[in-house]
Formats: C-alpha cells, sequence, structure tokens
C-alpha cells in the first residue's frame, strides 16, 4: 500500500530547524556584517542601547528591541547603505554587582558568562551585528579611556569632588545619583534613600543644562522622551530679590519666578536648613524653632515635596522689609522650602500661590491680591489661590493698573534692577551628577590625594588604573569603597611630589561607561587613544538609537552631556550624539496573581497594576485556580512570567518569531504575548515557503523579456498588487512601522495565491524574485534559502532593494458617464475600484453637473456600481 508522504516530508512547512543555523554560520563565515570603514557608500550607524547582561538570558521582550532594529539595517543594507550595527556590554555597575553578590560570584566571569548567553541567542533570532566590534565596559582595555575621559572632563572643570548630602542607599551601600532615585526610592532595589554628608565626586553637568535644553529641538526623538528631559532639568526664569531683616544687617535673597506679584508678599519662608534661621530667631522663639527643625531633619524630602500634605511652620520672631512698599512682614520657618533649590527662602504670596495660601490660612496671616479677579471674588472670599490670570495689577503702587499679560513681569525686573532691588535669574532644577560609588565593580577612579599638592590626576602613561583582583568585594557599608582596605592599591606615591599619597577608592557609576560607548564602535581596539577622530567623523552621530523608555533621563541625559564636553574640546564635531531615537513599546504577558490581603502591599512596578500580588512560580500549582487573578504585566523575570526566544525558536524557528514581534503591533506599542499569535505568524511563513516550492521550479531567470505580454487581468492584478506592496513596504521599513508593511505582504500572499493557478508565468517569476529580496530583511534565513534556490547567488544583505515600477502600481481608471435628467453631462474618470459614495460625491461636484443642475438641490442620485451616475434634479 502506497503511503501518503508526511507535511514535512512533502515539504509544507518551513524547515526552520535545518536553515536557520545553516545560514547563520554562511553569514558568519562571509563576515557579512562587518562593517567597513573605508566604504564609498553612504554610512548608517544603527545601534540598540548598551545592556547588561543579566543571569535569566534574553526573553522575547528583549527581542521586541533587536529585531526591530535588525530590520531596519538589513532593508538599509540593501537600500545601499555602509552599516554599522554592533553590540556590547554594559558590564559595570549596580545591577551585574548585585546579581554576582547574591550569586556568590564574582562579577567579572559572571559577566561573560552571561554575555555569551546573549550573544548566543542573538544569533540564534538572525540579528546582523558586528561582533568584531564587541565591546565590554569592565574590561581595562575599555575602561582605561572611560578613566582618560574624567580625566579630561577634571582638566575642564567639569569633574569636582565636593562634601555633599547625598542620596544614599542603605542596602547597596553606596551613594547615588539624583537620577538613580526613584520617588525616593534606590532605583536597584527600592530601598529608601537617606540623606549621608559625605565628600564625593561630581560632574558639572548644571553647566550644560541650557544647552540640554535648547538642543533637544535639533533631534529626532518621541516627545514624551524631550518633555521628561526638559522637566528634569526644569528652567524656571525669574529673579532674586533681597529682603532686609528688620533691625539687622542681614539681607534674606529669594528666588521667584513672579516678580510681578512682589507686592502681594505678607510673609517669608526660610528652609528649615535655612543658614539665617538661627541667626535671627529671637530668644523667645528659639526653642519651637528648634524643636522645628529637628523634626524637619527627619522628614524626607518626597514628603515635603509632597503638595497635598497639611502645612506646618513656625514663626522666628522677626520680621523683614518688602523692598516695593517697606512693609513689615513676618519670617517664619517651615518644611515646604527645600534648602537645595532656589536660595532655601522665599517670599510668600498667599494670594497667588496655593502653598503659601494654605500655610496662610492655617497661621492666619494676611493675604492681599495683586491682580483684580474676573468675578469680583475678595481676600475674604477666596478658597483657594488664585493663578497669574485676572483683569489689571491692583495694589502694587506704580505697576497699577497694568493689564495682566506677559510683558508684567519683565516691568519687574526692570524696576528691580533699575532701583539694585535685584536681578532677573533663572535657576534649573538640574543638579550635578554624582559620579562616585562605594563600590568595586566600576571603573576606578583615576586620582589621587596627596597632602601637599590635593587631587592629582593620575598621568596618562600609568592608565588604567587597574582594579585589583579581590576575593571579597561586597559594599563595606562604611562609606567607603571596599577599595579602601586593600593597602597595596591605596598607598601610593603623588606623582607630582613623589611623596606618599592615597589613591581615590571611590568607582564610577555605571553610567559614565555607556556615556561614551558608541564613539568606542567607531574604533574599538584603539590601544594608542580612545577613538581615532576621522573613524568617529565618518561613523558618528548614531543615526538610529533603540531602546526602553525608562532611561528617558538617565543614560540619555549623561551621553548627551559627555558628547557636548567633548565636542566643546574639539574632540569629535558634533553635539548630539543620537539623531533618531525610537523606544519599543512593552512586552506584556498574562500573569497569575491573587488579590492582597488586608494590608498588604501590592509593590508592583506597573502602576496601572493594583490591588494584584503576583503568585511566584513555586505558589502557582497549588493556587486553587478559581481564586487566581490574572493580569497583564511587563514580562520580567520578577514577575515569573518569561517566554525565551529558545522556547519559540526551538518549536517555531527565529523568522517567524520574527514576523511575529514586528507584525502583531505598532513599533512603540504594547505587546500582548500571544503563543497563538506565534502560530499564526508561522501559518504565514509557511504559506510563503509552499508558494516557492510549487513555483521555484518554472522560475525564468529571464521573466523580463515575458513579461510585457502578461496582460490578462489576473496576472495585471497580482503584479499592480506587488508593485503597490513594494512601494508601501520600503516607507514602512524606512519608518519603523513593520506591522503595517506586513500586514501587506500578507495582502500580497492572498493575491498571489488567489490568482497563481492562472497568472502567466513570467509573472510568477516576477513574484518570486521580488518577494525574496522584500522578505530579506523580515525572514533572513528563510529569505537566504529561497534566493539561493531561485539559483542566486551571495546574500540579500548584499542585493538591492527592487524599486517598483509606478505605471505598474497605478490603479486602473476607469470613465464613469453621468447624466442629469436623463442627459450626459460630463465623464469622470476615477479608479476602477471606487466606491459608490466617492462617486457620488465627485459627480455632484462636477462643475458641469452644477451648471446642469443651475441652482436646484438634486432629488436623487442613482449610481450603477463603477458603470453610471444619474441625477434627477
Ligand atoms: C513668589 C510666588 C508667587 C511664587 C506666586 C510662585 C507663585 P519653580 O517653577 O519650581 O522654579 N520657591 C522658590 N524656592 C523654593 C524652595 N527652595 N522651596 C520651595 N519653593 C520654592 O518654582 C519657583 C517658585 O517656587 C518661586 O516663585 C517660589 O514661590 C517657590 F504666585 O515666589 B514663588
Amino acid at each position: 500500500m502506497q503511503q501518503t508522504p508526511t507535511m514535512e516530508a512533502r515539504g509544507d512547512h518551513y524547515p526552520f530547524a535545518e536553515i536557520e543555523p545553516r545560514w547563520q554560520k554562511r553569514w558568519d563565515d562571509a563576515q557579512l556584517f562587518v562593517a567597513r570603514d573605508d566604504s564609498p557608500k553612504p554610512k548608517f550607524f544603527a545601534l540598540d542601547f548598551f545592556p547588561y547582561p543579566s543571569g535569566a538570558g534574553l526573553s522575547v521582550g528583549h527581542c521586541r528591541n533587536y529585531i526591530p532594529t535588525d530590520a531596519a539595517c538589513r532593508y538599509m543594507a540593501m537600500k545601499g547603505y555602509n552599516i554599522l550595527h554592533p553590540m556590547g556590554w554594559d558590564a559595570f555597575g549596580q545591577p551585574a554587582e548585585n546579581e554576582a553578590i547574591k550569586r556568590g560570584r564574582h562579577p567579572r566571569e559572571m559577566v561573560e558568562q552571561y554575555a555569551s548567553t546573549y550573544r548566543r541567542q542573538m544569533k540564534m533570532i538572525g540579528i546582523s551585528y558586528d561582533w568584531t566590534r564587541e565591546i565590554n565596559s569592565s574590561h581595562p582595555s575599555y575602561y582605561k579611556w572611560t578613566q582618560w575621559f574624567f580625566l579630561y572632563l577634571f582638566k575642564r572643570g567639569l569633574a569636582y569632588r565636593a562634601n555633599a548630602p547625598t542620596n544614599w542607599c542603605p542596602s547597596c551601600k553606596t551613594g547615588l545619583a539624583n537620577e538613580e532615585v526613584k520617588e525616593g526610592k534606590c532605583w536597584r532595589c527600592s530601598t529608601p534613600i537617606e540623606k549621608r554628608p559625605m565628600p564625593q565626586w561630581f560632574f558639572k553637568i548644571t553647566e550644560y543644562a541650557d544647552r540640554l535644553i535648547d538642543d533637544l529641538n535639533t533631534v529626532n526623538w518621541p516627545d514624551g522622551i524631550k518633555r521628561m528631559q526638559r522637566e528634569w532639568i526644569g528652567r524656571s526664569p525669574g529673579a532674586e530679590v533681597d529682603f532686609q531683616v528688620y533691625g539687622r544687617d542681614e539681607k534674606i535673597r529669594i528666588f521667584t519666578t513672579r516678580p510681578d506679584t512682589l507686592y502681594g508678599a505678607t510673609f517669608m519662608v526660610l528652609a528649615p536648613e535655612h543658614p539665617l534661621v538661627n541667626e535671627i530667631t529671637t530668644p523667645d522663639h528659639e526653642h519651637a524653632v528648634k524643636a522645628y527643625r529637628e523634626a524637619a531633619a527627619r522628614t524626607s524630602e518626597m514628603d515635603r515635596m509632597n503638595a497635598e500634605r497639611r502645612k506646618t511652620g513656625v514663626f522666628t520672631g522677626a520680621h523683614s522689609v518688602n523692598p516695593m512698599n517697606q512693609e513689615l512682614i513676618p519670617i517664619w520657618v517651615a518644611d515646604y522650602v527645600l534648602m537645595g533649590y532656589g536660595t532655601g527662602a522665599i517670599m510668600c504670596v498667599p494670594a497667588h500661590d496655593q502653598r503659601d495660601f494654605e500655610f496662610a490660612r492655617q497661621f492666619d496671616l494676611p493675604i492681599r491680591l495683586v491682580y483684580k479677579p474676573f468675578d469680583g471674588t475678595t481676600e475674604a472670599t477666596m478658597t483657594q489661590a488664585l493663578p497669574h490670570e485676572g483683569i489689571e495689577v491692583i495694589n502694587s503702587g506704580p505697576f497699577n493698573g497694568m493689564a495682566a499679560g506677559p510683558e508684567v513681569i519683565p516691568a519687574y525686573i526692570r524696576y528691580l534692577e533699575e532701583h539694585h532691588l535685584g536681578t532677573e535669574k533663572i535657576n534649573f532644577r538640574l543638579r550635578d551628577w554624582l559620579i562616585s560609588r562605594q563600590r568595586y565593580w566600576g571603573a576606578p577612579i583615576p586620582i589621587i590625594h596627596c597632602p601637599k599638592d590635593g587631587e592629582v590626576a593620575v598621568p596618562e602613561d600609568q592608565l588604567p588604573v587597574e582594579l585589583p583582583d579581590v576575593e571579597r568585594y561586597e559594599p563595606s557599608g562604611t562609606g567607603e569603597s571596599p577599595l579602601a582596605n586593600i593597602a597595596s592599591y591605596v598607598n601610593v606615591p603623588c606623582p607630582k611630589c613623589g611623596g606618599p599619597a592615597r589613591r581615590e577608592t571611590d568607582t564610577m557609576g555605571g553610567f559614565a561607561c555607556s556615556s561614551w560607548y558608541f564613539l568606542r564602535f567607531a574604533d574599538p581596539h584603539n590601544n594608542v587613544e580612545a577613538f581615532l577622530k576621522p573613524k568617529v567623523d565618518y561613523w558618528l552621530p548614531v543615526d538610529l538609537y533603540v531602546g526602553g523608555a525608562e532611561h528617558a533621563v538617565m543614560h540619555l541625559l549623561y551621553a548627551r552631556f559627555w558628547t557636548k564636553a567633548m565636542y566643546d574640546g574639539r574632540l569629535i564635531n558634533f553635539h548630539e550624539p543620537f539623531q533618531t531615537l525610537r523606544n519599543q513599546g512593552m512586552l506584556l504577558n498574562l500573569t497569575p496573581g491573587r488579590a492582597p490581603e488586608k494590608g498588604e502591599n501590592t509593590d508592583v512596578e506597573d502602576e496601572s497594576v493594583i490591588d494584584w500580588i503576583q503568585l511566584k512560580p513555586e505558589e502557582r500549582d497549588a493556587y486553587p485556580e478559581e481564586k487566581k487573578i490574572y493580569r497583564w504585566v511587563k514580562m520580567s523575570k520578577s514577575y515569573g512570567n518569561v517566554v525565551t526566544p529558545d522556547e519559540m525558536v526551538e518549536q517555531f524557528g527565529a523568522d517567524v518569531l520574527r514576523v511575529y514581534e514586528l507584525f502583531v503591533a505598532p513599533f512603540e506599542e504594547a505587546i500582548q504575548w500571544s503563543t497563538q499569535g506565534m502560530a499564526g505568524a508561522s501559518r504565514w511563513v509557511d504559506r510563503i515557503w509552499r508558494l516557492f516550492r510549487d513555483f521555484t521550479p518554472q522560475y525564468d531567470l529571464n521573466w523580463r523579456d515575458q513579461i510585457g505580454v502578461a496582460t490578462d487581468e489576473t496576472s495585471m492584478k497580482i503584479r499592480r498588487k506587488l508593485h503597490q506592496t513594494l512601494r508601501k513596504l520600503g516607507e514602512d521599513l524606512a519608518h519603523f512601522r513593520f506591522n503595517v508593511g506586513i500586514a501587506a505582504m500578507m495582502e500580497l500572499t492572498n493575491e498571489v495565491y488567489a490568482g497563481k493557478a492562472h497568472a502567466h508565468p513570467a509573472v510568477m517569476s516576477e513574484v518570486l524574485e521580488t518577494m525574496a529580496l522584500m522578505l530579506g530583511p523580515i525572514t533572513p534565513h528563510m529569505a537566504d534559502e529561497l534566493w539561493e534556490r531561485l539559483g542566486k547567488k551571495g546574500f540579500l544583505y548584499q542585493e538591492t532593494w527592487p524599486t517598483f515600477d509606478p505605471e505598474v502600481a497605478a490603479d486602473p481608471t476607469i470613465e464613469v458617464p453621468v447624466q442629469v435628467n436623463g442627459k450626459l453631462r460630463d465623464r469622470l474618470s476615477v479608479p476602477s475600484d471606487v466606491a459608490d459614495a466617492a462617486l457620488e460625491a465627485l459627480a455632484l461636484g462636477s462643475e458641469k453637473v452644477k451648471a446642469a443642475l443651475e441652482g436646484r438641490a438634486p432629488k436623487k442620485v442613482i449610481v450603477v456600481k463603477g458603470r453610471l451616475v444619474n441625477i434627477v434634479g
């Protein structure tokens, strides 16, 4: 008895397991993705955010970043660009070190092992990285240059050491930058931050605050990220004004964004930490003020900034003189004024500032309006502060009667400056970047402390300052780095005077390494300098930068600052590192959890998920199904809901995973993971595979000679769809609209399937050849295989993206006659598939038809689909 061949044997399915590793090896052997520094082609530098390789390996969520960038690179290669698409490891810093501590391993070997897993997985999904340029930021050959840049900033006065109250994470046992404190908690371990005064190294990012805001206008970035950077930098234009303390010599300087409200200042508030508090407090108020200051010291900054909190404060007994009207106003101390912003002292205008209003009501302080309200509100009837808008200025001496509006504030600033009462001032929220960490796993700060010469730079020929190899590297918790315990590391001669000196023992936070790594990719093996300038001139800036939105005000701000500092020293000739930035949407997975018990904290990172406690993977089986609550949450190790590319590639293949991730949603939007969706992608890939299986034997290399005679309706239809899809797909790939591009490819597949039995053979040859090229960026393994089976040589990556023929792509037009009351009045030239409604609108818009109707409204319009419009008027 004859056996039916299995689906496999018939070749019904794309045999990914055999094909994909084979092509990956061939790409590798041919060094296909190795970037050339000496190409005459225009360059395209595409970069994925510098990953820290974590122990769990890549999830299909991470692939959401890498696959789209890869499709874009492969497309740009076919469009004739010289591509740089590198990868490396952000190996230093808290994430890697914390994990190493947890596992009781040395971070060095751990990072190397994890990186090799990432590398294997990235190759497995067909990413076209140039691995010859791989970098590892924890390697001395790399951090030598991180240290070199530190000294570059130090020599330019942009790195300095200062004793400042720093953000201290008691769990990670290190100081943190402001950007690493999220809602008062450590970005790595969510432990509440404490303030500790200690000497720390800072980078003077504040010197670049204006440029960091202004130059956002020159880059193509998502609006949300630009907005977050602007808000983080927080530029506030206003004025500083001096208030004389009554009966004393001291003046109190305040910062205000609203000098136009000076006449409405009816009291002042100093931050509890303000240095003048002790000086001016009168003896009868000393006790209360002291107690209040002590209580404030125990209150977190987060709480102090919370606008909802009931206002508290104490009177100092002192008064100051309002410089505009010489009125005496009381000086209070209150914790809603922060010492770290402006001057730590404010004038209070309860009529127009909500916090001041609440404070005035709380302590029965006077309120005075300086804008006439629209609705007759008075100081007595007010229930909240009135913002800027009002009819005109009142209660303000020479300013009375000025119409409320934008010209008011400059008038006050002019007055202040003319009378030497104050000056224009722009304040920033941004603070200098705290870079030192009391941790082992980072680039050592290349400074030597000499009792005679002070802070001395390690001479360049002694770089790198190598991280000593130690058994125990856990943070000491004393506020000193573990390196401080290594006598041979610490005790060194001063490079200047040769006398005994101490090496700096803090290391740099990991964000220093990622502030310049994109430059290193242009010249990764240089051990004479950080990079050869002509190479950076050629490759940089990065044309396309792809990664998650969580770095909006950390890495992306720091890297911009370093770039500008290097630009100022003429090390590079551009001042924005990343031209186009794209943030991928998150990948969510349906995850079992339960309702929280009374008083239990949900503690889920994602704010949209409240009242839900994730079930640990080990609890899941035992927990009753009917009590489980399923939620879509970010795919991550901490939720135990990770799907790995390994599982998916084993079951469906890399090309199917690529199609699924590109197709399932717009790039920027969140994806809800679905393994059924993978099956859908797989069906499409198989359909293409079978199409080629059936038609490749008839493929004719010389189809162009025959194509002119393929004028039958089916052939024309298929060709039209083919060229239309080609036109669309090119634009879609260039603009990261992969989902609609692939949807168009799917429609094309349907059209080809519908007509393939009747189409002219030359058309089917054209379809195969063109589709293989179009699939190059999307399903690169299958596409190269199909291409080869068509008898072609080489790789699609090196082929030219096909051009569409606009004539073939054009929709055919037909002529539709228009009659008015039975008489032919016009002929409309319209696409053959025109909709009835569109045809009716066109007919009624025709000048000839309007003339025939002589201004009458049509009584009836009859459209005979695609053939005739009949108007009764
Ligand atoms: C008088 C006034 C009247 C104010 C008014 C506002 C509205 P931004 O935009 O954040 O820069 N301020 C100044 N220093 C402060 C500090 N250290 N702690 C708390 N508040 C402080 O806000 C600046 C405004 O916040 C300043 O302008 C000051 O109040 C207050 F109708 O002065 B304003």
